[in-house]
Protein backbone atom coordinates (compact mmCIF):
# COMPACT_ATOMS: atom_id res chain seq x y z
CA UNK A 1 0.00 0.00 0.00
CA UNK A 2 1.31 3.11 -1.01
CA UNK A 3 1.46 6.74 0.42
CA UNK A 4 2.23 8.36 -2.67
CA UNK A 5 -0.06 9.98 -5.17
CA UNK A 6 0.85 12.11 -8.36
CA UNK A 7 -1.69 13.76 -9.94
CA UNK A 8 -1.08 14.67 -13.16
CA UNK A 9 -2.43 14.73 -16.61
CA UNK A 10 -1.84 11.66 -19.16
CA UNK A 11 1.29 13.07 -20.63
CA UNK A 12 4.91 12.87 -20.18
CA UNK A 13 5.50 16.77 -19.60
CA UNK A 14 6.08 17.91 -16.18
CA UNK A 15 5.18 14.58 -14.52
CA UNK A 16 7.45 12.40 -16.32
CA UNK A 17 10.64 12.72 -14.33
CA UNK A 18 8.75 11.64 -11.18
CA UNK A 19 7.27 8.57 -12.57
CA UNK A 20 10.70 7.60 -13.84
CA UNK A 21 12.32 8.51 -9.71
CA UNK A 22 9.58 6.19 -8.62
CA UNK A 23 10.05 3.37 -11.31
CA UNK A 24 14.18 3.06 -11.30
CA UNK A 25 13.95 2.99 -7.25
CA UNK A 26 10.63 0.24 -7.32
CA UNK A 27 9.06 3.02 -5.14
CA UNK A 28 5.20 2.31 -5.57
CA UNK A 29 2.94 5.05 -6.09
CA UNK A 30 -0.70 5.95 -7.61
CA UNK A 31 -0.89 7.97 -10.37
CA UNK A 32 -4.27 10.10 -10.16
CA UNK A 33 -5.52 11.51 -13.95
CA UNK A 34 -6.65 14.65 -13.31
CA UNK A 35 -7.87 15.47 -17.27
CA UNK A 36 -11.49 14.80 -16.18
CA UNK A 37 -13.16 17.64 -13.90
CA UNK A 38 -9.57 19.40 -13.91
CA UNK A 39 -11.37 23.06 -13.54
CA UNK A 40 -14.30 21.99 -11.18
CA UNK A 41 -12.32 19.46 -9.13
CA UNK A 42 -8.34 19.41 -9.17
CA UNK A 43 -7.40 23.23 -10.72
CA UNK A 44 -9.43 24.48 -7.24
CA UNK A 45 -7.43 22.31 -4.91
CA UNK A 46 -3.71 22.74 -5.81
CA UNK A 47 -2.11 25.48 -3.89
CA UNK A 48 -0.58 26.89 -7.35
CA UNK A 49 -3.75 26.02 -9.30
CA UNK A 50 -1.10 24.16 -11.55
CA UNK A 51 -0.26 20.41 -11.66
CA UNK A 52 1.46 18.51 -11.02
CA UNK A 53 0.82 17.61 -7.17
CA UNK A 54 2.27 15.36 -4.99
CA UNK A 55 0.65 13.92 -2.10
CA UNK A 56 2.68 11.81 0.54
CA UNK A 57 -0.26 10.68 3.09
CA UNK A 58 -1.92 13.77 3.59
CA UNK A 59 1.01 16.29 3.18
CA UNK A 60 1.36 18.14 -0.01
CA UNK A 61 4.18 18.76 -2.81
CA UNK A 62 3.77 21.04 -5.70
CA UNK A 63 6.21 22.56 -8.14
CA UNK A 64 7.54 19.59 -10.38
CA UNK A 65 11.06 20.64 -9.51
CA UNK A 66 10.09 20.34 -5.47
CA UNK A 67 8.68 17.46 -5.38
CA UNK A 68 11.63 15.78 -7.03
CA UNK A 69 13.87 17.42 -4.35
CA UNK A 70 11.20 16.12 -1.58
CA UNK A 71 11.95 12.63 -3.39
CA UNK A 72 15.54 12.87 -3.75
CA UNK A 73 15.83 14.10 0.22
CA UNK A 74 13.49 11.31 1.29
CA UNK A 75 14.92 8.97 -0.27
CA UNK A 76 18.72 9.61 -0.45
CA UNK A 77 19.05 10.82 -3.81
CA UNK A 78 19.96 14.19 -2.97
CA UNK A 79 23.89 14.43 -2.04
CA UNK A 80 24.86 15.40 1.26
CA UNK A 81 28.10 17.15 0.65
CA UNK A 82 27.01 20.83 -0.22
CA UNK A 83 29.57 20.80 -3.65
CA UNK A 84 27.92 18.00 -5.14
CA UNK A 85 24.61 19.23 -3.94
CA UNK A 86 25.39 22.53 -5.87
CA UNK A 87 25.83 20.05 -8.94
CA UNK A 88 23.14 18.79 -8.98
CA UNK A 89 20.85 22.01 -8.10
CA UNK A 90 22.25 23.84 -10.29
CA UNK A 91 21.72 21.06 -13.31
CA UNK A 92 18.01 21.03 -11.86
CA UNK A 93 17.82 24.57 -12.59
CA UNK A 94 18.99 24.76 -16.00
CA UNK A 95 16.71 21.78 -16.92
CA UNK A 96 13.98 24.26 -15.59
CA UNK A 97 15.58 27.10 -18.05
CA UNK A 98 15.30 24.58 -21.07
CA UNK A 99 11.97 23.24 -20.15
CA UNK A 100 10.07 26.62 -20.03
CA UNK A 101 10.92 27.93 -23.59
CA UNK A 102 10.33 24.63 -25.02
CA UNK A 103 6.56 23.84 -23.43
CA UNK A 104 5.88 27.56 -24.57
CA UNK A 105 7.33 26.78 -28.05
CA UNK A 106 5.63 23.58 -28.33
CA UNK A 107 1.92 24.77 -27.20
CA UNK A 108 2.06 28.65 -28.96
CA UNK A 109 4.61 28.27 -31.87
CA UNK A 110 5.70 24.78 -33.42
CA UNK A 111 4.79 25.36 -36.56
CA UNK A 112 6.58 28.42 -36.62
CA UNK A 113 9.74 28.44 -34.13
CA UNK A 114 10.58 24.88 -34.14
CA UNK A 115 13.76 25.47 -36.43
CA UNK A 116 14.85 28.18 -34.44
CA UNK A 117 13.90 26.80 -31.00
CA UNK A 118 16.37 23.37 -31.44
CA UNK A 119 19.20 25.97 -32.26
CA UNK A 120 18.93 27.55 -29.01
CA UNK A 121 18.73 24.14 -27.25
CA UNK A 122 21.33 22.81 -28.86
CA UNK A 123 23.40 25.46 -26.87
CA UNK A 124 21.84 25.00 -24.29
CA UNK A 125 22.88 21.63 -24.03
CA UNK A 126 26.12 22.45 -24.89
CA UNK A 127 26.38 23.87 -21.17
CA UNK A 128 25.37 20.16 -20.09
CA UNK A 129 27.93 19.00 -21.92
CA UNK A 130 30.70 20.96 -20.70
CA UNK A 131 29.81 20.43 -16.70
CA UNK A 132 29.62 16.93 -16.96
CA UNK A 133 32.89 16.20 -18.90
CA UNK A 134 34.46 18.33 -16.59
CA UNK A 135 32.39 16.89 -13.47
CA UNK A 136 33.60 13.30 -15.35
CA UNK A 137 30.98 11.49 -12.96
CA UNK A 138 28.84 8.62 -14.59
CA UNK A 139 25.80 10.70 -13.35
CA UNK A 140 25.72 14.61 -12.78
CA UNK A 141 27.10 13.14 -8.98
CA UNK A 142 29.05 10.63 -7.90
CA UNK A 143 25.54 8.51 -7.87
CA UNK A 144 22.35 9.13 -9.34
CA UNK A 145 20.32 11.88 -7.66
CA UNK A 146 17.13 12.98 -8.35
CA UNK A 147 18.21 15.71 -10.89
CA UNK A 148 19.04 12.53 -13.33
CA UNK A 149 15.51 12.00 -13.96
CA UNK A 150 14.53 15.49 -14.88
CA UNK A 151 17.64 15.65 -17.08
CA UNK A 152 16.99 12.23 -18.92
CA UNK A 153 13.07 13.38 -19.55
CA UNK A 154 14.66 16.46 -20.47
CA UNK A 155 17.25 14.92 -23.38
CA UNK A 156 14.34 12.39 -23.87
CA UNK A 157 12.29 15.07 -25.25
CA UNK A 158 14.83 17.06 -27.08
CA UNK A 159 15.94 13.49 -29.05
CA UNK A 160 12.23 13.08 -29.96
CA UNK A 161 12.22 17.06 -31.30
CA UNK A 162 15.35 16.81 -33.41
CA UNK A 163 16.76 12.84 -33.21
CA UNK A 164 20.41 14.56 -33.99
CA UNK A 165 20.91 17.12 -31.41
CA UNK A 166 23.19 15.36 -28.76
CA UNK A 167 24.92 14.26 -32.21
CA UNK A 168 27.66 16.50 -31.62
CA UNK A 169 27.88 15.96 -27.31
CA UNK A 170 29.49 12.56 -26.82
CA UNK A 171 29.70 12.96 -22.87
CA UNK A 172 25.88 13.80 -23.04
CA UNK A 173 25.02 11.07 -25.65
CA UNK A 174 26.71 8.72 -23.31
CA UNK A 175 25.10 9.80 -19.97
CA UNK A 176 21.80 9.67 -21.90
CA UNK A 177 22.48 6.15 -23.35
CA UNK A 178 23.25 4.92 -19.60
CA UNK A 179 20.24 6.33 -17.74
CA UNK A 180 18.02 4.88 -20.91
CA UNK A 181 19.55 1.83 -20.02
CA UNK A 182 19.28 1.52 -16.72
CA UNK A 183 17.10 -1.84 -15.82
CA UNK A 184 14.12 -0.35 -14.48
CA UNK A 185 13.98 2.31 -16.65
CA UNK A 186 14.43 0.36 -20.07
CA UNK A 187 11.72 -2.00 -18.87
CA UNK A 188 8.92 0.75 -17.79
CA UNK A 189 9.88 2.44 -21.16
CA UNK A 190 9.80 -0.53 -23.39
CA UNK A 191 5.88 -0.88 -21.62
CA UNK A 192 2.38 -0.13 -23.93
CA UNK A 193 1.58 2.11 -20.94
CA UNK A 194 4.93 4.39 -20.92
CA UNK A 195 4.49 4.12 -24.89
CA UNK A 196 1.11 5.39 -25.13
CA UNK A 197 1.52 8.27 -22.73
CA UNK A 198 1.50 11.46 -25.02
CA UNK A 199 4.84 13.51 -24.92
CA UNK A 200 2.94 16.70 -24.30
CA UNK A 201 -1.22 17.55 -24.17
CA UNK A 202 -1.08 19.15 -27.96
CA UNK A 203 -0.33 16.28 -29.91
CA UNK A 204 3.30 18.09 -31.04
CA UNK A 205 6.64 16.31 -29.87
N1 LIG B 1 6.43 25.48 -12.59
C1 LIG B 1 5.32 24.57 -12.44
C2 LIG B 1 4.51 24.63 -13.72
C3 LIG B 1 3.24 23.84 -13.61
C4 LIG B 1 2.42 23.89 -14.89
O1 LIG B 1 2.67 24.69 -15.80
N2 LIG B 1 1.43 22.99 -14.95
C5 LIG B 1 0.56 22.89 -16.08
C6 LIG B 1 0.65 21.49 -16.69
S1 LIG B 1 2.31 21.05 -17.10
C7 LIG B 1 -0.88 23.09 -15.64
O2 LIG B 1 -1.23 22.80 -14.51
N3 LIG B 1 -1.73 23.54 -16.56
C8 LIG B 1 -3.13 23.68 -16.35
C9 LIG B 1 -3.55 25.01 -15.80
O3 LIG B 1 -2.68 25.87 -15.56
O4 LIG B 1 -4.76 25.19 -15.62
C10 LIG B 1 5.86 23.17 -12.16
O5 LIG B 1 7.03 22.91 -12.45
O6 LIG B 1 5.14 22.33 -11.61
Amino acid sequence: MTNYQLLYFPLRGRGQATRYFFVDNGIDFKEVNIRQDWFETYKPQMPFGQAPLLKDGDFEVAYSSSILRYLGRKHGLYPNDVKEAAKVDMIADHVEDIREPYIKMIYYSYDTEKDDYVKTAIVQLGYVENLLKKWGAEYISTKISFADYNLFDILDVHVILSPTCLDAFLTLKAYYDRMASRPNLKKYRATEEFKKLPVNGNGKQ
